[in-house]
């Protein structure tokens, strides 16, 4: 501890004392407080319900002195228990973080004292377990995959270093797709560790990924917040299909130091909440500069306070495009024709907002995301010379995998555990293996992925049209161009498909498109135009109210409260 947090330390205790002191001795200020805590009684808010409580409510009712942090991880832990393994088998979480209550314990010591850190003091937050945590917490990180059970991090992400000096509490690792989707042509929310997991709005429905767990989780309030990661998709589709608030934030906002790579090209920390707002918050504190990665020092000087974008007005006045080429064409997207119609109603709402529509603000290259193997080249060669070095900078790993190579073998050696039925394949990996490093067509495909992503992608059509964002439906193209070039997606829900809906196959044990499943409405832009983004979303957002509309199916949905766990 340095002296200056001693000293307000002692301080604080002192005051502490005093005011102890004083009441017991003073006849006016223990009737005071008597009256206080009946005055508290009366006006005390109804205990939030976890499947819908914002963070601002949780902290709230914490400051207050309703429930404590302790109390929050009982009633999540208890959520998870009812419908993870047990109840419907969403599959959301791997594992619960044995020294959650202790934290958090020490959490509410520190807030009665010198009050809270952050916003989110006390908070619980799921990560993706591509997310690194020292495993003397108790907790593995393993992106789902047996072949890192045991393994040891060399030291906290550098994302899980900002939630902690945040006072934010971790409440487990959430199920994924297995590496991020990188193994191979495998179902959405699929790991060797945690089985399929599966949509809560639907019974078996897909809960897209790779970041399924952090979705599913946040969608009926298995936790406060979460956290996922993008490379292409991974937080935009879980949003999407759960009916939530996400933040793919710009390349180099967040370290991905300690987060289990596939390109530092494209690779991305981000918040999955139920609001714009919760996301605002999270992504306030896990911005930053990380001298373990070195994208985070091309980021502005000042990290705004992002909840500063959160206006009701912020579309009032600006000019938003539509790429309507290829990204809204049924036949090359594959999606339902329901999709388009909440999104052209979606529009009238934008306008509705003050924004003026440039419909269609076409990009250039948006043909070319049909066909281009530029991402796919950039990614196969990243993939294997950043996973090498992970594995190479692990303290330990039980499983003797030490290379991508070694990794491929494993899977086939241990089938049962990595290549059940329907989930053998590993093309992914098989195509990273065969790559042979930084080379001329390398470097083309990067220049080219610049290429069609900005200059002729997303940038080329903001100035050519003045636009201040993009608008499309979450599902379909969406995520590519913003992909290639590191660029943020900011995604808020938008519908659900019909009742009437064609059931279709997702995977061996899950279904897309099905009835209730939602879908979400993206703003994109250019580098670093998350803060502008953000409040288009919450503009939106705030108007529609469209998460409100439709909850998950019954069995799907915990009973457990605050009220059940509070002083047990
Ligand atoms: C990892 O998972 C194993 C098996 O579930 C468990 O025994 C262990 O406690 C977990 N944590 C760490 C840090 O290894
Ligand atoms: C970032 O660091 C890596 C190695 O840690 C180095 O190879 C690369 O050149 C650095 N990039 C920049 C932009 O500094
Ligand atoms: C949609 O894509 C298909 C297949 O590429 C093409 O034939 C059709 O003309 C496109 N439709 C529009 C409206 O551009
Ligand atoms: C990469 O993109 C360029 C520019 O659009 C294109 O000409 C080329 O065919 C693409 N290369 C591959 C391998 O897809
Ligand atoms: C670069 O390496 C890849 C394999 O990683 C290979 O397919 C390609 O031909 C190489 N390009 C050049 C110019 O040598
Ligand atoms: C579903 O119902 C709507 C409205 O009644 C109708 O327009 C649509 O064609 C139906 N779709 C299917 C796949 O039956
Ligand atoms: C927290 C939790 O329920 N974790 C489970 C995730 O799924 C695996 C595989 O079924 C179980 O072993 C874990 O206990």
């Amino acid at each position: 501890m340095s002296i200056s947090r001693w000293l307000s330390f002692a301080l604080v205790v002192l005051c502490a004392h005093l005011a102890r002191s004083f009441s017991v001795s003073n006849p006016f200020g223990s009737l005071g407080n008597r009256f206080n805590s009946l005055a508290a009684l009366r006006a005390a808010p109804p205990l939030p319900d976890l499947y819908e409580a914002s963070v601002l409510e949780l902290q709230a009712g914490l400051d207050a002195g309703q429930f404590t942090s302790v109390d929050l991880i009982k009633a999540y832990f208890a959520r998870i228990e009812e419908v993870n393994i047990n109840g419907p088998g969403l599959r959301a979480v791997l594992e619960l973080n044995p020294s959650a209550l202790s934290e958090a314990a020490v959490l509410d010591a520190e807030r009665k004292l010198t009050g809270k850190r952050s916003e989110l003091h006390g908070i619980p937050i799921l990560l993706k377990d591509n997310i690194g945590t020292i495993a003397s917490e108790g907790m593995n990180t393993t992106a789902g995959s047996f072949g890192l059970l045991g393994s040891i991090v060399p030291e906290d992400a550098g994302v899980v270093k900002r939630l902690r000096a945040a006072g934010a509490i971790i409440l487990g690792k959430a199920n994924l797709s297995e590496w991020a989707h990188f193994r191979g042509n495998v179902a959405s929310g699929w790991s060797g560790r945690g089985g399929q997991s599966s949509n809560a709005y639907f019974p078996h429905a897909d809960p897209c990924g790779s970041s399924s767990g952090s979705g599913i989780a946040a969608s009926i309030g298995l936790s406060a917040v979460t956290l996922g990661t993008e490379t292409d998709g991974s937080i935009t589709c879980p949003t999407s299909h759960n009916n939530l608030a996400g933040i793919k934030p710009t390349v180099g906002w967040t370290s991905r130091a300690g987060v289990i790579p596939i390109s530092e090209h494209q690779d991305t920390v981000g918040p999955i909440t139920r609001s714009m707002t919760d996301a605002a918050i999270v992504l306030s504190v896990i911005a930053g500069k990380d001298p373990n990665d070195n994208f985070t020092l091309a980021q502005p000087a000042v990290v705004p306070d992002f909840t500063q974008a959160l206006n009701k007005d912020a579309l009032k006045g600006k000019r938003i495009g539509v790429p309507r080429r290829v990204f809204l064409n049924d036949s090359i997207t594959g999606n339902d024709p329901s999709i388009n119609v909440a999104f052209e109603q979606a529009l009238l709402t934008i306008k509705e907002l003050g924004a003026t529509v440039v419909d269609p603000a076409d990009l250039p290259s948006a043909e070319e995301f049909v066909t281009s193997n530029n991402e796919t080249i950039v990614l196969n060669t990243d993939f294997k010379v950043q996973l090498n070095a992970y594995f190479q900078a692990l303290l330990k790993n039980p499983s003797g995998v030490r290379s991508l190579a070694e990794l491929i073998q494993f899977d086939n050696d241990n089938p049962t555990l990595e290549e059940p039925a329907g989930f053998e394949d590993q093309s992914d990996f098989i195509a990273s293996e065969a790559t042979t490093g930084f080379n001329a067509t390398y470097f083309g495909a990067l220049a080219a992925d610049h290429e069609l992503g900005s200059t002729q992608g997303i940038d080329f059509v903001l100035e050519k049209f003045n636009l201040d964002a993009l608008v499309l439906p979450a599902p379909g193209f969406t995520t590519a161009p913003a992909a290639v070039v590191g660029y943020p997606i900011i995604t808020v829900p938008l519908g659900f498909f019909p009742d009437n809906v064609t059931i279709g196959s997702a995977g061996p044990e899950t279904v897309y498109p099905a009835p209730g499943v939602p879908f979400g409405l993206s703003f994109l832009g250019t580098a670093f135009s998350d803060f502008d983004l953000i409040g288009f979303g919450y503009a939106y957002e705030q108007k529609t109210q469209t998460r409100l509309a439709r909850k998950a199916f019954p069995a799907a949905i915990p009973t457990t409260q605050l009220q059940d766990v509070i002083g047990k």
